[in-house]
């Protein structure tokens, strides 16, 4: 069995032993004019963990907001797994992830309405506010069992090209790895702050956007939504590093010729960076001519977390994604999904596998689909498709499935949208595919042949039912009516003959 987990998070550890000490009073956590120190996020989150210390697992109703973060660092102190939960799901989203995780208690900020689908848990408020004074509060709680590296710490769910979302189950030891290692990237720590505005139920936001300064001892100011004048704001107050999607430093990009505080802004900022898709060279362009600096990437998954950087010390070159991170192996395999590719040339294409103690342990409930994801010598096929340049650079060049879509940073299935689109009365068939979009990166097109062609359903139609049933990031931007959807001999669907002239 593997020893105790040490403290996921030093500096709060401290604060909690000394809550008198000068580490107490640094700041942690900012979301708008609201804000903790380590002092008081130990008096916050101590007493929930003691709470929901005996919870089997428990979800978290994960709004952009101060509770969230508390409830997810309470879990996390407790050793008890959280799933969060995107507050924007839809009733079949939100039915699917609450039957296949079964937790036995919601964590949600005092006063939020939750869905019909929660209403069967047990609902704990997250109560902030009343943790100021942290003389009285969670003093002399004891500290529950937080449990080994291996335990489960975040059941993050995410799509797959067929069938409803699948629970990755992410360990302590994962986030502890892929933390420490790009700290070493990035020579990240306690003197950072960052901002950001990204949704707190991807491992993109909750892991590297919250738990990754509190790891480090540092502060993250949390914007509730991306805006760039909240970007400009922090960043000339302080903040030191932007994380975010490349949608965000799309509108970045498009907003610098005619804001010169945003671009003075981040010319003072110490790291910018992106992931969750490719950044276009040409916004990477963009924001170099009118800040002087340059955006780093960075690629990773939720199954795997962090994978690669282009490290702050390193080179930063548009288009790539950098080298392996510290203690991640990283190959590239031929079509058989065996055989490594050897080349270091910039053009011999091959799909990314990885391994190392930065991987999650298994999907929740899906031993076949746990199975079918890794080879059998314990490599994970990420199915994204890559060069290496000779200096051993990462060059993401596509992905294996045509039905997997990232639109605005969200990985979304095709087969899961069709899905819910062929419960729609008014569709008959339905084939959906991602086109390039400049902001989102790619949009969600739906190919429909309506039930009654004299009265096709309207894309506001389409889209409401999708984000309600799944989520609004999943509706399609773009509905096509057919007579037909071009089949195979086989009957398959030809998706690659849906064009639209
Ligand atoms: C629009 N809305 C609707 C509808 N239409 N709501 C209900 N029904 C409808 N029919 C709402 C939306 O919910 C949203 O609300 C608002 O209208 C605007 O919608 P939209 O245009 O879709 O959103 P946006 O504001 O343009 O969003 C762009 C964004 C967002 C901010 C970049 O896509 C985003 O936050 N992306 C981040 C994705 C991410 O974190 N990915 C990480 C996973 P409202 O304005 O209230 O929200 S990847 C990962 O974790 C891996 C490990 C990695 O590598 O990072
Ligand atoms: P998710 O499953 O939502 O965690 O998304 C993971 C996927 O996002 C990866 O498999 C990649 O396809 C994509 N991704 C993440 N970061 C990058 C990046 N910097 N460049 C290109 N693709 C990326």
């Amino acid at each position: 069995m593997s020893p105790l987990s040490p403290a996921l998070f030093p500096a709060l550890a401290e604060a909690q032993a000394d809550p008198d000490g000068p580490g107490s009073h640094r700041p942690a956590l900012r979301f708008g004019d609201r804000s903790v120190t380590y002092g008081e996020l130990a008096a916050t989150a101590s007493p929930l963990a003691a709470r929901v210390a005996e919870a089997g697992r428990i979800a978290v109703w994960a709004t952009p907001t101060l509770e969230t973060a508390v409830a997810v660092v309470a879990a996390l102190l407790a050793g008890v797994p959280a799933v969060p939960l995107n507050p924007k799901s839809g009733e079949s989203e939100l039915g699917h992830i609450v039957s296949d995780s079964a937790p036995t208690l919601v964590l949600a900020a005092p006063g939020t309405q939750l869905p019909p689908a929660l209403a069967a848990l047990e609902r704990v408020d997250i109560d902030v506010d009343v943790a100021v004074d942290i003389n009285v509060r969670g003093r002399g709680t004891a500290s529950p069992d937080p449990g080994t590296l291996e335990t489960p710490a975040l059941i993050v769910y995410t799509s797959g090209t067929t069938g409803p979302p699948k629970g990755a189950v992410i360990p302590r030891r994962a986030i502890a790895t892929t933390l420490d290692a790009l700290a070493d990237a990035w020579q990240w720590t306690g003197d950072d702050v960052l901002v950001h505005g990204l949704p707190l139920f991807h491992v993109h936001g909750l892991i590297l956007g919250i738990l990754g300064p509190l790891r480090r001892g540092g502060s993250v100011r949390h914007l509730g939504r991306f805006e760039t004048a909240g970007v400009a704001r922090e960043l000339s107050e302080g903040a030191t590093m932007l994380f975010g999607v490349p949608t965000m430093y799309h509108r970045i990009a498009e907003t610098l010729p005619d804001d010169p505080a945003l671009a003075k802004a981040l010319a003072r900022a110490r790291l910018l960076v992106s992931g969750s898709a490719a950044l276009p060279v040409h916004d990477h362009e963009r924001i170099a001519q009118a800040t002087g600096r340059r955006v780093i990437e960075r690629y990773g998954m939720t199954e795997t977390l962090m994978n690669t950087s282009v490290r702050a010390d390193g080179e930063p070159r548009a288009g790539t994604v950098g080298v392996p991170l510290p203690g991640v192996e990283l190959r590239l395999t031929e079509e058989d999904g065996t055989t490594a590719v050897e080349a270091y040339d910039g053009e011999t294409v091959g799909e990314i596998q990885v391994r190392g103690p930065n991987l999650f342990t298994e999907y929740l409930n899906r031993p076949e689909a746990t199975a079918a994801a890794f080879t059998e010598d314990g490599w994970f096929r990420t199915g994204d498709m890559a060069v290496r340049d000779p200096d051993g650079y990462v060059r993401i060049v596509g992905r294996k499935a045509t039905d997997l879509i990232k639109s605005g940073g969200y990985k979304i299935g095709a087969g899961e949208i069709e899905n819910a689109l062929l419960e729609h009365p008014g569709v008959r068939e339905a084939a959906v595919t991602g086109e390039p979009d400049a902001d989102l990166g790619e949009r969600i097109v739906a190919w429909i042949v309506p039930a009654d062609p004299q009265s096709p359903p309207t894309v506001e139609e389409l889209a409401d039912h999708v984000a309600s049933r799944l989520a609004p990031h999943k509706r399609p931007r773009v509905v096509h009516h057919l007579d037909a959807l071009p089949r195979n001999d086989m009957g398959k669907i030809m998706k690659r003959a849906l064009t639209h002239d």
